[in-house]
């Protein structure tokens, strides 16, 4: 019998996860990256590399997968339309353009009875840019409302350099109130039409907007971590959610909690469900693909994910030798470039 084949849109560390958790399903796996070297290359079965406008291989690539998913959601809403035409997506096409644009990621969510995010105002020109931030206490974060991950596209805002933003092209960007919170945890949902899943909340700790740390369980009370659960659960039925979705939220001084954002794909914050759940997020998003279900996660004891970032990377032996490591294979050590993660119990 020939082999179920999935397409994955992208080839970074969640593609190349993705490839292995297939690997071990029996599973084919072909990748589509847009650039040459790339963390999956080495795991998957067949790959494209080319710009993702590319026709002609946008074309081999769907024909060649029985269901395509992505490991970013910076795609261009075209491609996923048109790949949507053809096979199926998960997440679908809707719930990426949501999740790959601020601010309608905002509406989105603030529409749902029960959700919030954080305040924020459209950035049109440098006036909006004085206004809104004497709004927000001359105190806040300029974020590009698209293509934006790891920090990227984000600035802290000022009365001292706000000047500095004079001159910068406004298309497209949101300011955010600058919030003063207790933590930041996240929830990752896993749903097909049949069941939905949630993994625990886990605590992140991030430095220079990236994620440095993640631990599990989150210290939270009981009545924290239901209602984690359950605005995550919401959020993914009002998406009609096929797939998985990570969601990133604020824990406020009050208790009451706000969401930061919503991936959908697997999130660097569920990395630990590789060692230490029965079932990692990989694993249900390929059987929320494959089986149309998915499992409780299951999980195994208390641990801590640590990301390893730019340089760092130099102590990778160190890291092999004292805990769980997991290289990237990147092509090249960047500053703030996440280059690999090790898990340890706690
Ligand atoms: N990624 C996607 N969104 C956020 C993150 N961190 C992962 C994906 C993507 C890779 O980071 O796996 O392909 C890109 O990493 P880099 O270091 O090449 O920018």
């Amino acid at each position: 019998m020939n082999k179920k084949k999935l397409g994955i849109l992208g080839g970074g560390q969640l593609g190349m996860f993705m490839c292995q958790a297939a690997k071990r399903n029996n599973i084919h796996t072909v990748v589509f990256s847009n650039t040459k070297n790339f963390s999956a290359k080495k795991f998957c079965d067949t790959y494209f590399i080319g710009d993702f406008n590319n026709k002609k291989i946008l074309r081999e690539f769907i024909e060649s997968s029985d269901f395509i998913t992505i490991e970013t959601e910076n795609i261009p809403k075209n491609i996923l339309r048109e790949i949507e035409l053809k096979k199926k997506l998960y997440p679908s096409s809707y719930i990426v353009e949501v999740s790959q644009n601020r601010l309608r990621e905002k509406k989105f969510l603030n529409s749902i009875k029960g959700v919030s995010t954080v305040q924020y105002k459209t950035i049109k020109n440098f006036d909006d840019l004085k206004q809104s931030l004497k709004i927000f206490n001359n105190y806040a974060v300029l974020k590009s409302c698209e293509m934006g991950y790891d920090g990227k596209g984000q600035f802290l805002i000022n009365k001292k350099n706000i000047d500095e933003f004079r001159n910068i092209n406004f298309k497209d960007f949101i300011l955010e109130e600058k919030i003063d919170f207790e933590k930041e945890i996240s929830v990752i949902v896993c749903r097909t039409e049949k069941k939905i899943i949630t993994y625990p909340p886990v605590e992140n700790f991030h430095k220079e907007s990236i994620l440095r740390e993640t631990t599990y369980p989150a210290a939270i009370s009981k009545n924290l971590e239901d209602m984690s659960i359950l605005i995550a659960k919401n959020i993914a039925e009002k998406l009609k959610l096929e797939g998985i979705l990570a969601i990133e939220m604020f824990v406020m001084k009050d208790d009451s909690i706000l969401i930061n954002e919503i991936a959908p794909r697997p999130h660097n914050s569920g990395h630990w469900t590789l060692d230490y759940c029965k079932f990692s997020q990989f694993d249900n998003l390929l059987m929320a693909i494959f089986n149309s279900s998915v499992e409780s996660p299951v999980p195994i004891m208390n641990c801590k994910m640590v990301n390893v970032i730019g340089k760092e990377y130099k102590k990778k032996s160190e890291y092999i030798q004292n805990y769980k490591f997991y290289d990237y294979y990147k092509d090249e050590i960047k500053d703030l470039r996440k280059m690999g993660h090790y898990t340890f119990k706690c």
